[in-house]
């Protein structure tokens, strides 16, 4: 990596390179004081590919792949409680997942705990509609050099929209237990797979 502007060197009177402790912890305190940025749908409001490293990875993460027909996007954000239709409008719910079929949803007030909602788009690759898809998640704990140290957990697969999203908010996949760490994410979306190497925190 190549340092630009902090080493400019004042002749015969040498300055040390780098910010100062004070601007680094002044640094520190912005990052820190940086607002909780909210993600509404399950991250449909996040440029594809976008990433927060060092920063408050409870806004979220999300990836993106190509993959035979698919454009595939997965998300890990904050657990979400989900709801039938008619649970949805007898309590008024505002927010949340509207589940839509598919496996039973993990509860945020289920044993253990989950600590992320682990879920996929899938775009058709050219259009970028939404397409219908048959989805199955799984993830595997890895460590930096990309060796599993640990079991592949299968995801049950949710389907589900986004309450007051609509059918444009389908998506797949679950509330999960993920501690922190890097995994791989296996995702199929009609038989075509993708994996994704993911930090979670
Ligand atoms: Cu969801």
């Amino acid at each position: 990596m190549r340092k630009t502007g902090l080493a400019v060197g004042v002749r015969g009177k040498r300055r040390k390179a780098g910010p100062s402790l004070a601007a680094l912890s002044l640094a520190a305190l912005s990052l820190a004081a940086l607002p909780f940025v909210p993600i509404s749908a399950c991250g449909m409001d996040m440029p594809p590919g976008m990433k927060m490293p060092g920063m408050n990875m409870q806004a979220g993460v999300t990836s993106t792949q190509v993959a035979g027909n698919y454009r595939i996007e997965l998300n890990v954000l904050p657990p979400e409680p989900f709801y039938t239709a008619a649970d949805a409008s007898a309590r008024h719910v505002k927010q949340g997942m509207l589940v839509t079929g598919g496996a039973t949803p993990v509860e945020p007030t289920d044993s253990p705990p989950p600590n992320h909602h682990l879920i996929v788009h899938a775009f058709d690759r050219g259009s970028h509609a939404l397409v219908d898809a048959r989805v199955t998640l799984s993830f595997r704990p890895v460590d930096a050099t990309g060796r599993p140290t640990g079991d592949s957990v299968a995801v049950p697969v949710v389907v589900m929209q986004a309450i007051g999203s609509g059918p444009s908010s389908t998506h797949y996949g679950n509330n999960v237990v993920m501690g922190p760490g890097v995994y791989d994410v296996t995702v199929t979306v009609n038989g075509t797979a993708a994996t994704f190497r993911i930090k979670v925190s």
